[in-house]
């Protein structure tokens, strides 16, 4: 396949300033009729020649200027119509195509999810709508036209503001939209159908009024109010923080339950998947409840950062994206507790981000290829990205950062942008040089960094050596030093900052030090105590940490740091070390034994009343079998780190039984439901408690009873949970299953979790279950949820059962791929990622990976999508 270099940008010949649309809607022939206004580029010789894009299209007219094209005067391909001797002027291209919406299950341009018709246009779906110039930085003015059957699409929405709409005569309706502002093609968007409306309206910061729409499949409009609470919520929050108003009359948000992704910002309408709009207490966890409000503020929040700024080529994504996550966080940080939304990241980015950054898929947050750009929604761009730009914020403060977003906004409003533009404004408005510092969106690899101290108490003097490096990256090889912020603390007796009088070796403001060279001994004079370092405060930089630190510093940190992210950071360091360890020993066919000083620590953290219990219990949910893995990075037997984390989570257990089942009942559920964060926070404790308790005997009729009484579905499903893993096939286990899916198989939301529990279960007996619950009637490998929860879950969140020794997880997977693939090959591609670190397991089942990837290499007819990926990830 052809690969797309960031250096190969030109701007195109030709400019769109205006685009009209019709649609002539229906499931097997939808007829779309573009009538584009024509310019070419200033400077651009007359005889070139248009060539505008397409993907499978069928074209049936071509007039230019009101008269029809000659066939002579064209070369048409589904993928391309080019207008070999456009006018000289200005001039007006029609062009009329037809599209079987009904049969598209790839979901990407115009389709159709349970009768609605529907578009998801980014990043270049808008050509499989009609020819154009589908590139982000073609800005044009739209206005669209939508008739359907009455009985068939009530509603008719695209974006911007409405205007006319009529009948038509035999059935058929009209509807107009207008949006006023300029916009890239992937940004379109049309809905039909016929829908249920939540309605409410907001009043911006200047006195303007704006009417808005969640609409949703009917029946389910009073699942919607949670969604629209966090709408208004994120209007106010972009005007206090950033300055930043709504700009039209008007804004929809349509809930779709077929959607390749979370959610979509198209201009004034953004489609969701309906998973991060629909939500009750009955039906939907409080993690569901934190993440629509995280999704519905990104999306809002793309207003600015996307829609009026948006990005001048595909390369460019992470100034969007990027930007757009760390606004999000910020805007759940204030509206939770920020202590816990930044551990919460930081386990989502060491998740996600780290493994990619550290195996085949490595790119830069701004890559400078690609062959697929459906490939580049990563964690990379989207989680990274925004780790790059709260950086940005730690280097320049608070308020130059504010300033430098407000020139960002002055300086490019309208415009199609660069990371070089975003970097900039930055430099203007704060002075400082950011040219090192760039090299964090050129530079793919996560940054390490040693560090030892010593203390010289007769000098009075103590000394941080610290060392950057940056591993090998896919074509990178060479890798240039980086300015790193690493935000610290030096702290003594009883948890005090400890004093020092100056400091030399680095640049040190406000407790961070800059790193920019390979290596730093960094002095601090006047240091009368040997102080405990607490490093990367806050999680400032993206790094790993290789740290010499005594094991009672970590301890100390773990119970005094003042940094709320460092202090559950020493914690969770001391479990990961434990748990490397009882791998260990399980290796060599050895029982780990557990400091009795660390099991005392869990039950003294869980009993912490000055500490937030969503603090708690974060602190106390051990590392997952995935981060051990990452941890210990080579010859991984997920088995033995299975085994090892069963011994910690049972011997913390053990140490804390009655401390923890004191506290579990003085937990009990408030009488009314609230999915605000701290009674959030208090159910996710008790569940967490749950979780060891159920290793106790009597374990599984606790779960038991928990499940029963549940009178929400964040406990149900946190009780379901752990019979399903703890008491796998147990009687309490198996009832439970059957009643909840006797309960909620009529809904599709629910019987995710259900899927998801299920393939979640350790152990290689899943891969069994996974392959039967394929057939169950609520399954369906055409919907991207459905495939996420129960194929998703398994090779992405099962170590013991995808990996399973025999290859058998692998082998089910490349089948269920490719199977995927045939209907939807971003769906799959996104899937097969799963396998990315296959390089790190154990000999054995690295073998039957790299079986299971060429099985998928070798198929016919792979897409461009799943090529990619699988080519990557082997090479
Ligand atoms: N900007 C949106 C990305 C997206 C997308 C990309 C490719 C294919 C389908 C897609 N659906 C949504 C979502 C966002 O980051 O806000
Ligand atoms: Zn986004």
């Amino acid at each position: 396949g052809q690969v797309f270099k960031l250096e190969d940008y030109r701007p195109n010949d030709y400019l769109i300033p205006q685009t009209n649309l019709t649609f002539r809607l229906s499931p097997e022939a939808t007829v779309v009729t573009a009538t584009l206004t024509v310019q070419r580029r200033d400077g651009v010789a007359a005889a070139a020649p248009l060539v505008l894009d397409g993907d499978g299209l069928t074209l049936k007219r071509v007039k230019i200027d009101g008269k029809k094209a000659k066939p002579a005067d064209l070369l048409v391909t589904p993928d391309q119509l080019t207008i070999l001797k456009p006018p000289a002027r200005r001039f007006q291209l029609l062009i009329e195509t037809e599209l079987a919406p009904a049969g598209n299950e790839a979901l990407m341009g115009l389709y159709r999810s349970s009768n609605v018709y529907c578009t998801q246009c980014e990043a270049e779906g808008f050509r499989r709508i009609t020819y154009f110039l589908d590139r982000p930085d073609i800005l044009s003015v739209y206005t669209v036209r939508i008739e359907a059957l009455r009985e068939e699409a009530p509603l008719l929405l695209s974006n911007g503001n409405p205007g006319d709409k009529g009948d038509m005569g035999d059935g058929w309706h009209y509807a107009v939209w207008h949006d006023p502002f300029p916009k890239p093609s992937y940004l379109f968007a049309l809905v039909a159908g016929n829908l249920g409306e939540v309605a409410d309206s907001f009043v911006t910061m200047s006195g303007r009024k704006v009417e808005l729409g969640i609409y949703v499949e009917r029946g389910k409009e009073k699942l919607a109010g949670y969604a629209m609470d966090a709408l208004k919520r994120s209007m106010r929050w972009d005007e206090e923080a950033f300055g930043r108003e709504y700009d039209l009359d008007v804004f929809n948000i349509v809930a779709v339950s077929d959607f390749n992704m979370g959610a979509m910002e198209n201009k004034g309408l953004n489609i969701f998947n309906d998973k991060y709009v629909l939500a009750d207490e009955e039906t939907a966890t409080d993690a569901d409840f934190a993440n629509i409000e995280a999704i519905i503020a990104h999306e809002y929040f793309h207003n600015w950062t996307g829609n009026r700024i948006t990005c001048r080529d595909w390369f460019q994504l992470c100034l969007k994206e990027g930007l757009t996550v760390f606004r999000d966080h910020e805007f759940s940080a204030d509206q939770r507790s920020r202590a816990v939304k930044r551990i919460a990241e930081v386990r989502t980015l060491r998740a996600h981000q780290f493994p990619e950054d550290q195996g085949p898929l490595a790119h830069p947050v701004r890559p400078r290829r690609y062959r697929e750009i459906n490939n580049f929604y990563t964690a990379t761009v989207y989680e990274k990205g925004s780790e790059v730009v709260r950086m940005i914020r730690t280097i320049l403060g608070a308020d130059a950062f504010r300033g430098g977003m407000d020139l960002y906004f002055e300086r490019h409003d309208g415009e199609a942008a660069t990371i070089e533009d975003f970097i900039k404004v930055f430099e203007d408005a704060s002075g400082r040089d950011l040219s090192q510092f760039a090299l964090w969106y050129h530079q793919a690899g996560t940054p390490n960094l040693t560090v030892s101290s010593t203390h010289n108490a007769a000098a009075q003097e103590f000394t941080l050596e610290i060392e950057q490096s940056v591993p090998p990256t896919p074509s990178e090889s060479r890798k240039r030093l980086m300015h790193i912020p690493l935000a610290f603390g030096l702290i003594g007796a009883g948890g005090k900052p400890v004093a020092f009088s100056s400091v030399e070796g680095a640049s040190v403001e406000n407790g961070v030090i800059h790193l920019r060279k390979r290596r730093h001994m960094v002095r601090f004079s006047g240091v009368t105590e040997r102080p405990a370092v607490s490093l990367n405060r806050g999680f400032s930089a993206p790094v790993t940490l290789s740290v010499e630190q005594r094991a009672d510093d970590q301890f100390f940190l773990a119970r005094h740091d003042s940094d709320a992210f460092s202090r559950w950071q020493a914690f969770n360091t001391l479990l990961t070390d434990a748990l490397i360890a009882a791998f260990r020993e399980f290796l060599g066919g050895k029982q780990p034994v557990f400091a009795t000083r660390l099991t005392e620590l869990a039950g003294s953290i869980a009993g912490d009343e000055t500490l937030e219990p969503a603090y708690r219990a974060l602190a106390l949910s051990l590392p997952g079998d995935a981060d051990i893995a990452r941890e210990i990075g080579k010859n991984i037997d997920p088995d033995a780190i299975h085994a090892g984390r069963q011994a910690l989570a049972l011997a913390i257990a053990t140490a804390n039984a009655e401390a923890f089942s004191g506290l579990y009942h003085r937990l009990a559920n408030e009488a009314a439901f609230s999915p605000d964060a701290a009674s959030a926070g208090r159910r996710a404790l008790r569940n967490t408690l749950l979780d060891y308790l159920s290793l106790l005997p009597g374990g599984a009729a606790l779960a038991a009873k928990h499940f029963q009484s549940a009178t929400n579905m964040t406990d149900r499903a946190a009780a379901l949970a752990v019979l399903a893993h703890r008491h796998h096939a147990s009687p309490e286990a198996n009832k439970a299953l059957a009643a909840f899916e006797k309960t909620y198989s009529s809904d599709p939301l629910v019987m995710d979790k259900w899927f998801q529990i299920q393939a979640s279960v350790p152990g290689p007996q899943t891969v069994e279950t996974v392959r039967a619950l394929t057939r169950h009637p609520a399954f369906s490998m055409a919907n991207p949820n459905r495939v996420r929860s129960l194929i998703g879950t398994f090779s992405s969140a099962n170590q013991t059962g995808f990996h399973r020794a025999d290859g058998d997880g692998y082998r089910f997977f490349a089948q269920t791929v490719l199977e995927v693939e045939k209907r939807n090959p971003q769906v799959a591609a996104r899937l097969a990622t799963a396998l990315r670190s296959w390089r790190s397991l154990e000999p054995g089942r690295q073998a039957k990976a790299r079986e299971a990837l060429l099985s998928i290499a070798n198929a016919e007819n792979l897409s461009a999508d799943l090529r990619d990926i699988v080519e990557r990830t082997l090479a």
